[in-house]
């Protein structure tokens, strides 16, 4: 026998647009079900416009369910742009949540609510919230407990939940599966009508992501991803997703389309952009963006970034991170080896020169003081204002994009294993971090700020973010 399964996406309250890309991990978990015969439905639960002019006006008052609407994406077709109600759930034996550490405490509240209304039903959660934060997550009292917690891969432990193989047992049951190799999986679901609510642009042309690996090969002492090694999807896989993505945008009346490849094995080596670049020009995309490092950019130059401006590629993302040797050498940027600020800058000369344009990603750490903030805004302000060769689909002038965030030291980092011991005397995080409090990235700009002391004083470290941010260009 199989059960209803319904897949929940909470909300983003804190980012400045819900809808910029799609949260692909029920999207995996709904195909892989649909192929092993058990349909699925989603509900994708964003903050109400009136709410969130509310916050950002100064007006806060406690999370609550009461704040959302909901667009509900039926496996038959049926969609849904309302009011949330929770009683939408009542109709489900199986209630799946995916969930981003930031979306914590929204997931929390539903499941809280779920357990009241509907102690019958079975909860899971799954998502990178689990995965870094799984000792919190199984620890939650029991009227907010999941009933079975899935912090790594989803696929196999969805599909036991669903078909009935494993069933709750009154706790919180841990289910840890890692498969090998993510070669025989189908592409991620993409509903129409939850596709044409994101919007995002590359090169003047409507854009789309998907990843083609997950993992990393590095070890950024900041980031969780770098203790995860690289497990690629198949070609077909791909294929397949391009060509799904290529007749969605045609279905939305797009003149021109592009892809996102949001992984961050993107742009690796030659040999492999080549290959990216066939599967991507076979459907015909416009543009499309993908992600590389500088010294990867320095080291191949044209091998590296022809195959992908021949294919229409036409902006890359980079973790620039700093302008400031001295931070640069903490953070371990290439797996122990050496790497200069000056290879920042001639990575982004080399890809500009290339008609490339770049999205730059780059920090503010804690430890720092007035000199690295002002390298690093030294490195901002060459970026914005760096000649990049060429114009968009629009024809306008292409132009370097700049993100300037704060570190957020996630568990299970370097970093913040070495701030809780003590390691960084000018710093101390926060002890009991709140969940809706990690992010680097959100409302105008802005960051969490998850510290108790810093270097410098946070509203210094603010003014420089935002002066930043100031010098991204309109459009990208
Ligand atoms: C694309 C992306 C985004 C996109 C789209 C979001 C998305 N989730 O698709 C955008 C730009 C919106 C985004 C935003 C942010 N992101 Co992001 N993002 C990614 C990235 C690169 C790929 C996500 C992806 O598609 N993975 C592929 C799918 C297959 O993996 P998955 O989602 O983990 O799903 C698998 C399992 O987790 C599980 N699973 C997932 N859901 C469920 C549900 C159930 C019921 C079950 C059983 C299992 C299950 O099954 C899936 C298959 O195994 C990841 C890094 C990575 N490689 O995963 C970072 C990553 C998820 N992001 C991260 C961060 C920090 C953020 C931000 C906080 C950044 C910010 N703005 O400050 C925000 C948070 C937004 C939010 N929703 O709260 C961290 C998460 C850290 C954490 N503790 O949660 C990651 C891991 C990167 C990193 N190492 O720092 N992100
Ligand atoms: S920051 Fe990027 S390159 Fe560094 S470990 Fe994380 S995902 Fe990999």
């Amino acid at each position: 026998m199989t059960h209803r399964v319904l897949f929940v996406k909470p909300p983003d309250r804190f980012l400045e647009n819900e809808f910029v890309y799609q949260q692909l991990g029920p999207h995996y978990l709904q195909s892989f079900l649909q192929l092993h015969g058990i349909e699925s439905d989603l509900l994708v639960l964003y903050e109400r416009l009136s709410i969130r002019q509310e916050r950002e006006s100064g007006i806060l008052s406690a999370l609550s369910l009461d704040d959302l609407n909901m667009l509900f994406l039926g496996a038959d077709g049926r969609v849904v742009d309302d009011v949330f109600d929770v009683k939408i759930v009542g109709d489900y034996n199986i209630v799946g949540l995916s969930v981003m550490s930031p979306q914590a405490p929204d997931a929390y509240l539903l499941n809280k609510t779920i357990k009241r209304l509907y102690p019958e039903i079975t909860t899971v959660i799954g998502g990178s919230h689990p995965r870094y934060y799984q000792d919190q997550v199984v620890a939650l009292p029991p009227n907010m407990a999941f009933d079975f917690v899935v912090p790594q891969d989803g696929w196999q432990p969805m599909l036991d939940i669903a078909s009935g193989k494993v069933k709750k047992n009154g706790q919180s049951t841990l289910i840890v599966d890692n498969m090998p190799k993510l070669t025989a999986l189908p592409a991620p679901s993409r509903p129409v009508a939850l596709m044409q609510r994101y919007h995002f642009d590359i090169a003047g042309a409507p854009a789309f992501h998907t990843v083609s690996a997950l993992g990393c090969p590095f070890t950024c002492h900041f980031c969780e991803s770098g203790i995860e090694s690289v497990r690629r999807f198949s070609e077909a896989m791909i294929n397949h997703d391009l060509e799904v993505m290529a007749a969605t945008h045609a279905k939305l009346g797009h003149a021109q389309k592009s892809v996102m490849f949001f992984d961050d094995v993107g742009l690796m080596n030659p040999k492999q952009v080549g290959r990216l670049s066939e599967l991507v020009n076979h459907h015909g995309y416009d543009t499309w963006r993908a992600f590389t490092h500088a010294y990867l950019v320095r080291k191949f130059e044209s091998d590296l970034l022809e195959p992908f401006v021949r294919t229409g590629g036409r902006r890359i993302g980079m973790g620039l991170e700093t302008g400031s040797q001295r931070s640069l050498d903490l953070i371990n940027k290439r797996n122990g080896k050496h790497q200069s600020v000056s290879d920042h800058y001639e990575a982004v000369r080399i890809a500009n020169a290339h008609g490339v344009a770049v999205d730059a990603f780059t920090m503010i750490f804690p430890w720092e003081d007035e000199e690295d903030l002002r390298q690093t805004t030294a490195l901002v302000e060459f970026i914005a204002g760096n000649d990049v060769k060429g114009t968009d689909e629009q024809g306008r002038q292409m132009r370097n994009h700049v993100d300037s965030t704060i570190m957020t030291p996630y568990q299970g980092t370097k970093f913040y294993d070495l701030f809780r011991a003590g390691k960084f005397p000018a710093v101390e995080v926060k002890a009991d971090l709140d969940p809706g409090n990690l992010y680097y990235k959100g409302n105008l700009g802005g960051s969490g700020w998850p510290y108790t002391r810093s270097r410098l004083p946070r509203d210094i470290y603010e003014r420089e973010q935002a002066y930043r941010n100031s010098l991204r260009p309109e459009y990208r």
